[in-house]
């Protein structure tokens, strides 16, 4: 599947630029392309020159809302990123036709956090706007929520998240849920290590975009995870998850291939590795509630079997039971058997609710603090009145 990224705000810059490194990894070791066209949107410039692999030319760094920013930013005011969104709207749609092989996107994917200004402002605008020029390709929206710490220091987070949810949910044809506190849980010394975030929050596309584009017969499973699959499978609020088992230097097939122990251990492996891209979804949700899901297995042909992608299916089926599912077969050489999990069609999603919940009851707060100040402001001029001024 070949996807156009565009990516909005330094997070989903960022998340873009690291689509593009997926994507040069993928033609210097596959030689295929994933992304066809690689964006980044931003009113930062400092931002922009952040990044590493994006072409760094005008219509691949695009920059926004240039008289109104500065170049420095919304500061977190989301309305602001939307309004620079809309006002400068034609000159990111029309850089993004400037991708190569434009036309042989199967769709948009874009990316941005919903804690900040500018993406979480800009990305339902550019969805909808997007949407409206290209009505046949599917845009999914890639949404990253803050860190626990960032909720309880910074209401605005709170509230931005929530207005960016709901602006997304109504415009994406997919909503695909990226919690960024789950990628530190494990291992908390990757607070500060956003490159290694990215990577981790990116890496499960890599499998499932090229499962379908590989063109050598060797590498083509007897089911292959195409982007028809994943287009049936998407839609609404989408979680992904990735798990690997590694696999002995000395490949099993060395020893008797048909021995039912045999069997049995590469089962386990495929189990071992699917329960873990259950256990790591992107966002903690209850896969009951998920109405399709899709699982592509991806090992050395020599540990793939029918009876392995069986099992794999009951296992998902049984925590998913009222999901249409999908599945794929991706035979790569190298001595990791991995699982990739797209649970979607969520009808629940309980940390959203929490966001629209909280939300609601800032908004009169916000309100009683803006009229509190306003009063305060204006007690100070009164008391000014009988003072000249210099300037009428
Ligand atoms: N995973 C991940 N999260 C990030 C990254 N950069 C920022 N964030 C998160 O994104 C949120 C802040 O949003 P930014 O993307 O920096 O904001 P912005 O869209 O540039 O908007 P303004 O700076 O307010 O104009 C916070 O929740 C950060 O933790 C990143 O590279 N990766
Ligand atoms: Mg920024």
């Amino acid at each position: 599947m070949k996807l156009i990224v565009i990516g909005l705000g330094q997070c989903g810059g960022r998340i873009a630029d690291q689509f593009a490194r997926i994507n040069n990894r993928a033609r210097v070791h596959r030689r295929i392309e994933i992304t066809p066209g690689v964006f980044a949107v931003n009113t930062d410039s400092a931002d922009l020159s952040g990044l590493t692999t994006i072409k760094s030319d005008y219509r691949h760094r695009i920059l926004v809302g240039g008289r109104k920013t500065g170049g420095h930013g919304v500061g977190k005011i989301n309305e602001v990123g939307a309004e620079v969104a809309k006002s400068d709207g034609d000159k990111i749609i029309d850089a993004t036709r400037s991708a190569k092989r434009f036309f042989e996107a199967d769709a948009f994917l874009l990316a941005a956090s919903t804690g900040g200004g500018t993406g979480s402002g800009a990305i339902s605008v550019v969805t909808q706007l997007v949407k409206e020029r290209y009505p046949d390709k599917p845009v999914y929206d890639l949404i990253v929520l803050p860190f626990e710490h960032e909720e309880t220091t910074e209401e605005r987070t709170i509230y931005n998240t929530a207005v960016c949810l709901k602006s997304v949910s109504s415009v994406a044809d997919a909503v695909i849920l990226i919690d960024n506190q789950r990628y530190i849980k494990k291992d908390s010394s990757l607070r500060n290590n956003m490159a290694r975030i990215n990577e981790l929050i990116v890496e499960p596309f890599y499998d499932v975009l090229c499962a379908g584009e590989e063109k050598k017969s060797k590498y083509i499973g007897a089911k292959i995870l195409d982007a028809g699959d994943i287009i049936q499978t998407i839609t609404g609020w989408t979680v992904i998850g990735y798990g690997k088992s590694h696999l002995p230097v000395l490949n099993l097939s060395l020893t008797k291939k048909s021995d039912f122990r045999n069997k049995s251990t590469e089962i386990h492996k495929g189990i071992h590795a699917m329960d873990e891209a259950v256990t790591e979804l992107s966002l903690t949700c209850n896969p009951h509630d998920a109405d399709r899901a899709l699982y592509l297995l991806s090992a050395p042909p020599k540990e793939m079997n029918m009876d392995l992608v069986k099992e794999l299916g009951e296992y998902l089926r049984g925590i998913c039971p009222s999901a249409t599912i999908r599945n794929g077969d991706y035979p790569r050489e190298r001595g990791v058997l991995d699982v990739t999990v797209v649970l979607s069609g969520l009808s629940n999603v309980e940390r959203v609710r929490k966001y629209y919940s909280k939300s609601l009851e800032l908004i009169p707060e916000f309100q009683r603090r803006r009229e509190e100040m306003e009063v305060k402001l204006k007690d100070l001029r009164d008391s000014s009145m009988s003072i000249p001024s210099l300037v009428k």
